[in-house]
């Protein structure tokens, strides 16, 4: 896919130490006057497409938190039931159902098991509605006779939310995947929950505008799911959250009341504001059937830069010039550690864009619409965090195959880790200052407990940091050999007691779902988590969505 036009180019011949630039990509600056559709309009990391090299899907989640205990409130799937909905959706493939099938066993498995590879639960049956009447008689009828759902979108989601841990129905929204309207004066999309977020961007790049979320998932994920968890992803820094972004939504609650907020104004102050407790809260209030998103022009002009720096002293730094001198064009400061290089480099066999080996690395990205002011201000940038000696070495890409290799590099790890083995992964947020000693901590902590090492005795390969440093969201990521009670041991509540004295958060973006259930607490009072409870009891008095999870 062609995604760049190319026009002017400026060099970096200004620079003070142009040499300290890597050789292996040019020192110009990729400018354009004119970017017809997105500068990364590919996804590096399509989960689909990896599963078979990762860890084999192992225990039931039933089985590795025998803790969890099945509530009886709930009613068994029958043959009536089943006949019930394939009354309702009609279409064979819009029903998968293993309860009176025991054929379809196969068909179910990826419903029931997530991304990580980590969570499998015991659904028998997978319901894919069509439209918000469906989701809606679908969800009434459930309802009235205490059958649990799953609300599922691209199942990408990293906390374990997104699949049942028992015989919960799967309410899977693939088939819900329509772009309704879109506004080219104004940039308001309406979308059905279930389209994916990579066509969405390419349907909004074909129009001059883009998707104001990006992540590595795009490939699979849902902009209901995106909305569910209130995904922040590589550009948040620029583009804000989706509680800020999102104008209006529609939802279907528990009892099948449609919750019709599909506002599409900027403002609109008129009491509650209701849809904001349907983002991030996981599925467990309600189904998101449609949104209304306030979506940006797509930027004309895009530079992406890969450093190599000394210490996480120096990447606080870098970011800080950045600011200074990038300011309204910044898109994205991404952080990763010489680790998490070093086993993206293993995986992919790929060389590094670097001449040599850093304990950090940042990729910068700017974005804006004139791109011969996005180049000068990029140089003067360079220029002085060179001459500082705050970055040591450099590089820039110059065409969209050098912007999509960079990219990789960072977009890649998540993908590489889980073709390792298993992760233990956190996704928090720290004060700048003190992000990356969590990362060091841990290891150290690892280490002592004997369980990191080269050889298959040791169930640790590795402890990395990388994140959204512009957010100060940091993922440290535990990558091991196999998934062992073990290493949770060592982690857990150790992480989050760590998090929590410094006033972090426990989950910066990926939610809170199976994975952090217990521990809501290090980042929530309990006056928060009482009110909390009170939203849920309110609009699923039944608790049919999503159990067992964080609420
Ligand atoms: P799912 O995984 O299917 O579901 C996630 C949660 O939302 C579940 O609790 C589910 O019950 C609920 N849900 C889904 N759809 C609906 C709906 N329509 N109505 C109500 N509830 C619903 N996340 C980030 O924030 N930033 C990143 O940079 C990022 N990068 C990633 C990279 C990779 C390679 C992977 C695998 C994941 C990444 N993620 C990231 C996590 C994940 O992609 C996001 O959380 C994403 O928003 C989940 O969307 P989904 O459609 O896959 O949702
Ligand atoms: C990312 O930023 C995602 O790449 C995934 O949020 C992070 O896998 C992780 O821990
Ligand atoms: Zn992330």
């Amino acid at each position: 896919m062609a995604c760049r036009h190319r026009s002017s180019t400026t060099t970096l011949a200004r620079l003070a130490k142009p040499a300290r630039l890597s050789p292996r990509l040019t020192t110009q600056p990729q400018v354009q006057s004119q970017v017809a559709s997105a500068v990364r309009c590919f996804s590096s990391s399509r989960p689909s497409q990896l599963k078979e090299t990762r860890c084999q899907q192992g225990k039931f989640t039933s089985e590795t938190y025998p803790e969890l205990k099945r509530d009886p409130r709930y009613g068994q799937v029958t043959k009536e039931h089943v006949d019930y909905f394939k009354g309702l959706l009609g279409t064979e493939s819009a029903v998968i159902d293993g309860v009176t099938n025991e054929n379809a066993t196969d068909d179910i498995e990826p419903f029931n098991s997530d991304w990580m590879r980590k969570y499998r639960g015991h659904c028998k049956l997978v319901l894919k509605p069509s439209s918000t009447e469906e989701v809606s008689k679908i969800l009434k009828y459930c309802n009235d006779n205490k059958l649990a759902v799953v609300p599922q979108g691209g199942n990408t989601g990293l906390v374990g939310g997104s699949v049942p841990v028992f015989d919960e129905i799967v309410l899977n929204m693939g088939r819900m995947n329509n772009i309704i309207e879109f506004d080219e004066v104004s940039g308001i999309l309406t979308v059905e929950a279930g389209a994916i977020l990579e066509v969405v961007d390419q349907f909004l790049a074909s129009k001059g505008y883009i998707f104001p979320l990006d992540l590595g998932a795009k490939g699979s994920c849902h902009i209901g799911g995106n909305l569910s968890t209130n995904a922040g992803g590589l550009r948040l820094l620029r583009y804000g959250s989706l509680h800020g972004t999102t104008l209006g939504i529609e939802a279907v609650l528990p009892d099948g009341t449609v919750v019709d907020d599909l506002c599409k104004l900027r403002k609109n102050n008129t009491g509650y504001d209701i849809k904001q407790l349907f983002i991030g809260s996981e599925g467990t209030i309600g189904v998101i059937t449609k949104a209304v998103i306030q979506c940006p022009q797509r930027p004309k002009a895009q530079n992406v830069a890969l450093f190599g720096l000394e210490s996480y002293e120096a990447a606080q730094q870098a970011f800080r010039e950045a600011k200074g001198h990038l300011s309204e064009i910044l898109s994205a400061f991404e952080l990763m550690d010489g680790s998490s290089q070093a086993l993206v480099r293993q995986v992919t066999k790929k060389n590094s864009p670097l001449e040599g080996e850093y304990p950090f690395y940042c990729l910068i990205e700017t974005s804006g619409s004139n791109s011969d002011h996005d180049g000068e201000k990029l140089q003067t940038f360079l220029e002085d965090v060179m001459e500082k000696g705050i970055v040591v070495d450099g590089t820039l890409a110059q065409d969209e195959t050098q912007v999509k290799a960079l990219w990789s590099f960072r977009e890649g790890i998540p993908e590489v880790l889980s073709h390792l083995g298993g992760v233990y992964k956190y996704d928090v947020s720290i004060p700048l200052p003190e992000m990356y000693q969590l990362v060091e901590d841990t290891k150290a902590r690892v280490e002592e407990a004997g369980l990191l090492g080269d050889t298959d005795e040791h169930p640790v390969r590795a402890v990395v940091g990388y994140g959204h440093m512009g957010d100060a969201n940091l993922h440290l990521n535990v990558s091991t050999r196999r998934y062992d009670e073990r290493v949770e041991k060592v982690l857990e509540p150790f992480v989050y007691e760590w998090i929590s004295k410094r006033q972090g958060s426990i989950s910066a973006e990926h939610g809170l779902g199976l994975a952090k259930k217990k521990y809501i607490g290090y980042s929530r009072t309990p006056t928060m988590v009482g009110l909390m409870k009170q939203l849920k009891d309110l609009y699923d008095p039944n608790a049919i969505l999503n159990p067992y999870k964080y609420i």
